[in-house]
Protein backbone atom coordinates (compact mmCIF):
# COMPACT_ATOMS: atom_id res chain seq x y z
CA UNK A 1 0.00 0.00 0.00
CA UNK A 2 2.80 2.12 1.07
CA UNK A 3 4.36 2.75 -2.53
CA UNK A 4 0.87 4.05 -3.74
CA UNK A 5 0.90 6.91 -0.85
CA UNK A 6 3.51 9.12 -2.71
CA UNK A 7 0.66 9.78 -5.91
CA UNK A 8 -2.35 9.79 -4.02
CA UNK A 9 -1.21 12.61 -1.62
CA UNK A 10 -3.86 14.99 -2.79
CA UNK A 11 -7.05 12.20 -1.72
CA UNK A 12 -7.91 12.68 1.14
CA UNK A 13 -8.96 9.23 2.27
CA UNK A 14 -8.28 5.71 0.53
CA UNK A 15 -8.19 1.90 0.72
CA UNK A 16 -7.33 -0.88 -1.87
CA UNK A 17 -9.26 -3.45 -1.98
CA UNK A 18 -9.75 -6.79 -4.72
CA UNK A 19 -11.40 -5.93 -8.22
CA UNK A 20 -13.09 -9.10 -7.93
CA UNK A 21 -15.56 -8.81 -4.43
CA UNK A 22 -16.48 -5.82 -6.26
CA UNK A 23 -19.06 -7.89 -8.89
CA UNK A 24 -21.85 -7.67 -9.24
CA UNK A 25 -21.19 -4.85 -11.20
CA UNK A 26 -23.83 -1.83 -12.15
CA UNK A 27 -25.23 -1.51 -15.18
CA UNK A 28 -23.83 1.64 -17.05
CA UNK A 29 -21.81 2.85 -20.12
CA UNK A 30 -18.73 3.63 -18.14
CA UNK A 31 -18.35 0.25 -17.64
CA UNK A 32 -16.59 0.08 -20.85
CA UNK A 33 -14.04 2.16 -19.54
CA UNK A 34 -13.04 -0.49 -17.02
CA UNK A 35 -9.53 -2.20 -17.87
CA UNK A 36 -10.03 -5.99 -19.17
CA UNK A 37 -7.70 -7.49 -16.81
CA UNK A 38 -9.08 -5.02 -13.55
CA UNK A 39 -7.47 -6.32 -10.97
CA UNK A 40 -8.17 -3.66 -7.78
CA UNK A 41 -9.81 -1.09 -6.69
CA UNK A 42 -8.43 2.48 -5.22
CA UNK A 43 -11.52 3.48 -3.45
CA UNK A 44 -11.49 7.57 -2.59
CA UNK A 45 -13.27 9.34 -0.05
CA UNK A 46 -14.17 13.45 -0.59
CA UNK A 47 -15.36 14.95 2.24
CA UNK A 48 -17.44 18.16 1.48
CA UNK A 49 -19.00 19.69 4.41
CA UNK A 50 -18.45 23.47 4.32
CA UNK A 51 -20.88 24.82 7.03
CA UNK A 52 -24.41 25.50 7.86
CA UNK A 53 -26.10 27.14 5.60
CA UNK A 54 -29.77 28.15 7.37
CA UNK A 55 -32.38 28.85 4.63
CA UNK A 56 -30.36 26.88 2.13
CA UNK A 57 -32.67 25.30 -0.51
CA UNK A 58 -30.29 22.67 -1.56
CA UNK A 59 -29.18 19.43 -0.37
CA UNK A 60 -25.48 19.70 1.13
CA UNK A 61 -23.81 17.83 -1.76
CA UNK A 62 -25.21 20.07 -4.40
CA UNK A 63 -24.36 23.55 -2.74
CA UNK A 64 -20.68 22.87 -3.56
CA UNK A 65 -19.37 23.16 -6.44
CA UNK A 66 -20.07 19.30 -8.88
CA UNK A 67 -18.22 16.61 -7.42
CA UNK A 68 -18.52 14.92 -10.44
CA UNK A 69 -15.91 17.73 -11.72
CA UNK A 70 -13.89 18.10 -8.59
CA UNK A 71 -13.40 14.45 -7.70
CA UNK A 72 -12.83 13.40 -11.16
CA UNK A 73 -9.97 15.86 -11.48
CA UNK A 74 -8.38 14.91 -7.97
CA UNK A 75 -8.61 11.47 -9.50
CA UNK A 76 -7.55 12.04 -13.00
CA UNK A 77 -4.26 14.01 -11.86
CA UNK A 78 -3.39 10.62 -9.59
CA UNK A 79 -3.51 8.45 -12.44
CA UNK A 80 -1.59 10.27 -14.53
CA UNK A 81 0.89 9.92 -11.78
CA UNK A 82 0.16 6.46 -11.50
CA UNK A 83 0.07 5.26 -15.30
CA UNK A 84 3.71 7.41 -15.53
CA UNK A 85 4.88 5.70 -12.25
CA UNK A 86 3.99 1.69 -13.05
CA UNK A 87 2.82 1.52 -16.63
CA UNK A 88 -0.61 0.01 -16.44
CA UNK A 89 -4.14 1.15 -16.54
CA UNK A 90 -5.99 3.39 -14.35
CA UNK A 91 -9.51 4.48 -14.95
CA UNK A 92 -11.38 6.55 -12.38
CA UNK A 93 -15.11 6.53 -11.72
CA UNK A 94 -17.41 8.77 -9.66
CA UNK A 95 -20.95 8.37 -9.44
CA UNK A 96 -21.16 7.02 -12.93
CA UNK A 97 -19.64 3.86 -11.86
CA UNK A 98 -19.82 0.29 -12.07
CA UNK A 99 -18.72 -0.38 -8.40
CA UNK A 100 -21.10 0.07 -5.45
CA UNK A 101 -19.29 2.72 -3.88
CA UNK A 102 -20.64 2.59 -0.40
CA UNK A 103 -19.70 -1.42 -0.48
CA UNK A 104 -16.74 -0.87 -1.86
CA UNK A 105 -15.71 1.84 0.68
CA UNK A 106 -16.88 -0.11 3.38
CA UNK A 107 -14.81 -3.20 2.32
CA UNK A 108 -12.02 -0.45 1.51
CA UNK A 109 -12.12 0.38 5.89
CA UNK A 110 -12.82 3.71 4.76
CA UNK A 111 -16.11 3.58 7.72
CA UNK A 112 -19.25 1.57 8.77
CA UNK A 113 -22.22 1.21 6.42
CA UNK A 114 -25.30 3.60 8.16
CA UNK A 115 -28.63 1.94 7.95
CA UNK A 116 -29.10 4.99 5.80
CA UNK A 117 -27.66 2.88 3.19
CA UNK A 118 -24.36 5.34 3.39
CA UNK A 119 -20.82 5.32 4.04
CA UNK A 120 -20.09 6.68 6.94
CA UNK A 121 -16.17 7.89 7.99
CA UNK A 122 -14.49 8.34 11.19
CA UNK A 123 -13.94 11.79 10.77
CA UNK A 124 -15.98 13.08 8.30
CA UNK A 125 -19.33 11.38 8.66
CA UNK A 126 -21.67 10.89 5.59
CA UNK A 127 -20.57 14.12 4.31
CA UNK A 128 -18.38 12.82 1.64
CA UNK A 129 -18.29 11.93 -1.87
CA UNK A 130 -17.00 8.94 -3.26
CA UNK A 131 -15.01 7.68 -6.16
CA UNK A 132 -12.93 4.95 -7.13
CA UNK A 133 -9.63 4.15 -9.38
CA UNK A 134 -9.79 0.68 -11.04
CA UNK A 135 -6.61 -0.42 -12.23
CA UNK A 136 -4.81 -3.82 -13.99
CA UNK A 137 -1.63 -3.59 -11.70
CA UNK A 138 -0.95 -6.53 -9.64
CA UNK A 139 -0.91 -4.46 -6.34
CA UNK A 140 -1.43 -4.92 -2.77
CA UNK A 141 -4.77 -4.77 -1.38
CA UNK A 142 -6.52 -4.86 2.17
CA UNK A 143 -9.73 -5.52 2.80
CA UNK A 144 -12.09 -5.19 5.74
CA UNK A 145 -15.07 -6.85 6.69
CA UNK A 146 -18.67 -4.80 6.58
CA UNK A 147 -19.23 -2.96 9.47
CA UNK A 148 -22.42 -1.50 10.45
CA UNK A 149 -23.38 1.56 12.10
CA UNK A 150 -24.18 1.60 15.94
CA UNK A 151 -28.13 1.22 14.53
CA UNK A 152 -29.95 4.11 16.54
CA UNK A 153 -32.98 3.93 14.07
CA UNK A 154 -32.86 8.04 14.25
CA UNK A 155 -32.65 8.59 10.13
CA UNK A 156 -35.27 5.75 10.27
CA UNK A 157 -37.48 8.25 12.19
CA UNK A 158 -36.77 11.10 10.45
CA UNK A 159 -37.39 10.12 7.10
CA UNK A 160 -39.84 12.37 5.35
CA UNK A 161 -40.67 9.09 3.35
CA UNK A 162 -40.30 6.50 5.88
CA UNK A 163 -38.30 4.73 3.33
CA UNK A 164 -35.79 3.14 5.31
CA UNK A 165 -35.67 -0.53 6.21
CA UNK A 166 -33.36 -2.75 8.34
CA UNK A 167 -31.43 -2.95 4.95
CA UNK A 168 -31.12 0.51 3.69
CA UNK A 169 -34.08 2.98 1.64
CA UNK A 170 -36.14 2.01 -0.86
CA UNK A 171 -34.95 3.70 -3.67
CA UNK A 172 -37.83 4.29 -5.88
CA UNK A 173 -39.53 5.90 -2.53
CA UNK A 174 -36.77 7.98 -1.46
CA UNK A 175 -37.22 11.97 -1.66
CA UNK A 176 -33.55 12.25 -2.96
CA UNK A 177 -35.13 10.48 -6.27
CA UNK A 178 -37.86 12.40 -6.21
CA UNK A 179 -36.95 15.54 -6.57
CA UNK A 180 -34.78 14.58 -9.50
CA UNK A 181 -37.67 12.70 -11.03
CA UNK A 182 -38.43 14.14 -14.50
CA UNK A 183 -42.31 15.19 -15.51
CA UNK A 184 -45.73 15.43 -13.45
CA UNK A 185 -45.35 14.02 -9.74
CA UNK A 186 -48.35 12.21 -7.75
CA UNK A 187 -49.65 14.13 -4.69
CA UNK A 188 -48.13 12.26 -2.65
CA UNK A 189 -44.87 12.93 -4.00
CA UNK A 190 -45.91 16.81 -4.11
CA UNK A 191 -46.56 16.91 -0.10
CA UNK A 192 -43.38 15.08 0.60
CA UNK A 193 -41.15 17.77 -1.90
CA UNK A 194 -43.26 20.25 0.40
CA UNK A 195 -41.97 18.30 3.82
CA UNK A 196 -38.66 18.33 2.34
CA UNK A 197 -37.97 21.96 1.50
CA UNK A 198 -35.68 21.47 -0.71
CA UNK A 199 -35.16 22.31 -4.60
CA UNK A 200 -32.80 19.17 -4.93
CA UNK A 201 -31.92 16.43 -2.79
CA UNK A 202 -32.40 15.40 0.71
CA UNK A 203 -30.13 15.30 4.11
CA UNK A 204 -32.79 14.43 6.89
CA UNK A 205 -31.06 10.70 7.32
CA UNK A 206 -27.49 12.25 7.24
CA UNK A 207 -28.31 15.25 9.35
CA UNK A 208 -30.12 13.15 12.56
CA UNK A 209 -27.35 10.66 12.24
CA UNK A 210 -24.86 10.92 15.56
CA UNK A 211 -21.69 10.16 13.45
CA UNK A 212 -22.55 13.53 12.11
CA UNK A 213 -22.79 15.46 15.17
CA UNK A 214 -19.54 17.38 15.05
CA UNK A 215 -18.86 17.57 11.38
CA UNK A 216 -15.57 18.67 10.05
CA UNK A 217 -14.69 20.77 7.76
CA UNK A 218 -13.94 19.48 4.04
CA UNK A 219 -10.02 19.97 3.28
CA UNK A 220 -11.04 20.34 -0.50
CA UNK A 221 -10.53 23.59 -1.52
CA UNK A 222 -12.35 23.79 -4.48
CA UNK A 223 -15.50 22.81 -2.85
CA UNK A 224 -15.19 26.01 -0.33
CA UNK A 225 -15.22 28.21 -3.76
CA UNK A 226 -18.78 29.25 -5.00
CA UNK A 227 -20.74 27.51 -2.28
CA UNK A 228 -24.18 28.31 -3.22
CA UNK A 229 -26.77 27.32 -0.79
CA UNK A 230 -30.04 29.15 -2.09
CA UNK A 231 -30.74 29.03 -5.74
CA UNK A 232 -33.48 31.05 -7.60
CA UNK A 233 -35.36 30.67 -10.40
CA UNK A 234 -34.00 33.45 -12.77
CA UNK A 235 -30.09 32.25 -12.30
CA UNK A 236 -31.29 28.47 -12.22
CA UNK A 237 -30.46 27.87 -16.30
CA UNK A 238 -27.08 29.02 -16.09
CA UNK A 239 -25.92 28.13 -12.44
CA UNK A 240 -27.19 24.18 -12.11
CA UNK A 241 -24.62 24.03 -15.08
CA UNK A 242 -21.82 23.86 -12.33
CA UNK A 243 -23.26 21.72 -9.91
CA UNK A 244 -24.49 18.19 -9.57
CA UNK A 245 -28.34 18.89 -9.50
CA UNK A 246 -27.55 20.34 -12.86
CA UNK A 247 -27.58 16.73 -14.97
CA UNK A 248 -31.66 16.47 -15.29
CA UNK A 249 -31.69 20.38 -16.63
CA UNK A 250 -33.84 23.02 -15.37
CA UNK A 251 -37.03 21.38 -15.76
CA UNK A 252 -37.35 19.45 -12.61
CA UNK A 253 -35.38 22.31 -10.53
CA UNK A 254 -38.61 24.74 -11.78
CA UNK A 255 -40.65 22.36 -10.92
CA UNK A 256 -39.97 22.14 -7.78
CA UNK A 257 -39.37 25.40 -7.18
CA UNK A 258 -43.24 25.84 -7.99
CA UNK A 259 -44.10 23.28 -5.72
CA UNK A 260 -42.47 25.00 -2.56
CA UNK A 261 -43.84 28.29 -3.52
CA UNK A 262 -47.48 27.22 -3.46
CA UNK A 263 -46.85 25.90 -0.27
CA UNK A 264 -45.56 28.60 1.00
CA UNK A 265 -48.84 30.66 -0.62
CA UNK A 266 -50.82 28.58 1.50
C1 LIG B 1 -28.58 5.35 -7.65
C2 LIG B 1 -28.02 6.21 -6.52
C3 LIG B 1 -28.91 6.94 -5.76
C4 LIG B 1 -30.42 6.74 -5.87
C5 LIG B 1 -30.79 5.41 -5.19
C6 LIG B 1 -30.05 5.20 -3.87
C7 LIG B 1 -30.01 3.76 -3.47
N1 LIG B 1 -29.86 3.54 -2.16
O1 LIG B 1 -30.06 2.84 -4.28
C8 LIG B 1 -30.98 8.01 -5.14
C9 LIG B 1 -31.31 9.05 -6.18
C10 LIG B 1 -32.19 7.76 -4.26
C11 LIG B 1 -29.75 8.44 -4.34
C12 LIG B 1 -29.84 9.31 -3.28
C13 LIG B 1 -28.75 9.76 -2.55
N2 LIG B 1 -27.47 9.59 -2.86
CO1 LIG B 1 -26.88 8.33 -4.21
N3 LIG B 1 -26.14 7.11 -5.42
C14 LIG B 1 -26.63 6.27 -6.29
C15 LIG B 1 -25.52 5.50 -7.02
C16 LIG B 1 -25.29 6.15 -8.38
C17 LIG B 1 -25.77 4.01 -7.20
C18 LIG B 1 -26.26 3.30 -5.92
C19 LIG B 1 -26.67 1.87 -6.19
O2 LIG B 1 -27.45 1.61 -7.09
N4 LIG B 1 -26.14 0.93 -5.41
C20 LIG B 1 -26.47 -0.48 -5.58
C21 LIG B 1 -27.53 -0.88 -4.57
C22 LIG B 1 -27.98 -2.35 -4.74
O3 LIG B 1 -26.91 -0.81 -3.30
P1 LIG B 1 -27.51 0.06 -2.14
O4 LIG B 1 -27.80 1.42 -2.66
O5 LIG B 1 -26.61 -0.03 -0.98
O6 LIG B 1 -28.90 -0.71 -1.89
C23 LIG B 1 -29.23 -1.25 -0.64
C24 LIG B 1 -30.44 -0.55 -0.04
O7 LIG B 1 -30.82 0.64 -0.75
C25 LIG B 1 -31.47 -1.60 0.02
N5 LIG B 1 -32.54 -1.56 -0.97
C26 LIG B 1 -32.42 -1.58 -2.31
N6 LIG B 1 -33.64 -1.70 -2.86
C27 LIG B 1 -34.54 -1.73 -1.84
C28 LIG B 1 -35.92 -1.83 -1.87
C29 LIG B 1 -36.63 -1.86 -0.65
C30 LIG B 1 -38.12 -2.05 -0.69
C31 LIG B 1 -35.93 -1.69 0.61
C32 LIG B 1 -36.65 -1.62 1.90
C33 LIG B 1 -34.52 -1.59 0.60
C34 LIG B 1 -33.87 -1.62 -0.62
O8 LIG B 1 -30.82 -2.85 -0.15
C35 LIG B 1 -29.64 -2.69 -0.91
C36 LIG B 1 -28.60 -3.69 -0.55
O9 LIG B 1 -28.21 -3.58 0.83
C37 LIG B 1 -24.30 5.74 -6.03
C38 LIG B 1 -22.93 5.74 -6.70
C39 LIG B 1 -22.42 4.33 -6.93
N7 LIG B 1 -21.92 4.06 -8.11
O10 LIG B 1 -22.47 3.49 -6.03
C40 LIG B 1 -24.67 7.10 -5.39
C41 LIG B 1 -24.27 7.37 -3.92
C42 LIG B 1 -24.57 6.15 -3.09
N8 LIG B 1 -25.15 8.46 -3.52
C43 LIG B 1 -24.60 9.33 -2.77
C44 LIG B 1 -25.28 10.42 -2.16
C45 LIG B 1 -24.43 11.53 -1.55
C46 LIG B 1 -26.68 10.45 -2.14
C47 LIG B 1 -27.57 11.41 -1.31
C48 LIG B 1 -27.05 11.67 0.10
C49 LIG B 1 -27.77 12.74 -2.08
C50 LIG B 1 -28.73 13.69 -1.40
N9 LIG B 1 -28.29 14.49 -0.44
O11 LIG B 1 -29.89 13.76 -1.77
C51 LIG B 1 -28.90 10.60 -1.31
C52 LIG B 1 -28.98 9.68 -0.08
C53 LIG B 1 -30.11 8.69 -0.14
C54 LIG B 1 -29.82 7.48 0.72
N10 LIG B 1 -30.10 7.55 2.00
O12 LIG B 1 -29.27 6.51 0.18
C55 LIG B 1 -23.14 9.01 -2.50
C56 LIG B 1 -23.00 8.41 -1.10
C57 LIG B 1 -21.75 8.84 -0.35
C58 LIG B 1 -21.68 8.18 1.00
N11 LIG B 1 -21.09 8.86 1.96
O13 LIG B 1 -22.11 7.07 1.17
C59 LIG B 1 -22.84 8.01 -3.67
C60 LIG B 1 -21.79 6.95 -3.35
C61 LIG B 1 -22.39 8.90 -4.86
C62 LIG B 1 -20.94 9.38 -4.74
N12 LIG B 1 -20.16 9.11 -5.79
O14 LIG B 1 -20.50 9.91 -3.78
N13 LIG B 1 -28.63 7.89 -4.80
S1 LIG C 1 -32.40 10.98 1.65
FE1 LIG C 1 -34.30 11.64 2.70
S2 LIG C 1 -35.94 10.36 1.83
FE2 LIG C 1 -33.99 9.42 1.24
S3 LIG C 1 -33.59 7.90 2.84
FE3 LIG C 1 -32.58 9.79 3.53
S4 LIG C 1 -34.12 10.85 4.77
FE4 LIG C 1 -35.19 9.28 3.61
S1 LIG D 1 -28.98 7.57 12.34
FE1 LIG D 1 -28.46 5.79 13.60
S2 LIG D 1 -29.27 4.01 12.42
FE2 LIG D 1 -29.20 5.76 11.02
S3 LIG D 1 -27.23 5.61 9.96
FE3 LIG D 1 -26.89 6.97 11.73
S4 LIG D 1 -26.23 5.59 13.40
FE4 LIG D 1 -27.12 4.30 11.79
Amino acid sequence: MTRLEPYLKEIPTWGAIPFEGCRPLLECRAAERLPAEAKAVIVCGFPYYTGEYPGRNLSRYAIVPDYHKVAGELMEQACIRLREAFQREFQWFADNSPIREVDAACRAGLGVRGRNGLLIHPVYGSWLFLGAIVTDLDMETRETEIRSCVGCGACQKACPSGCIGEAGPDPDRCLSAITQKKGELTPEEILLIRKGGLLWGCDRCQEVCPYNREPVLTPIAAFRQEIRPILRREEMTKEIRSRACGFRGPKPLLRNAEILEQSSDC
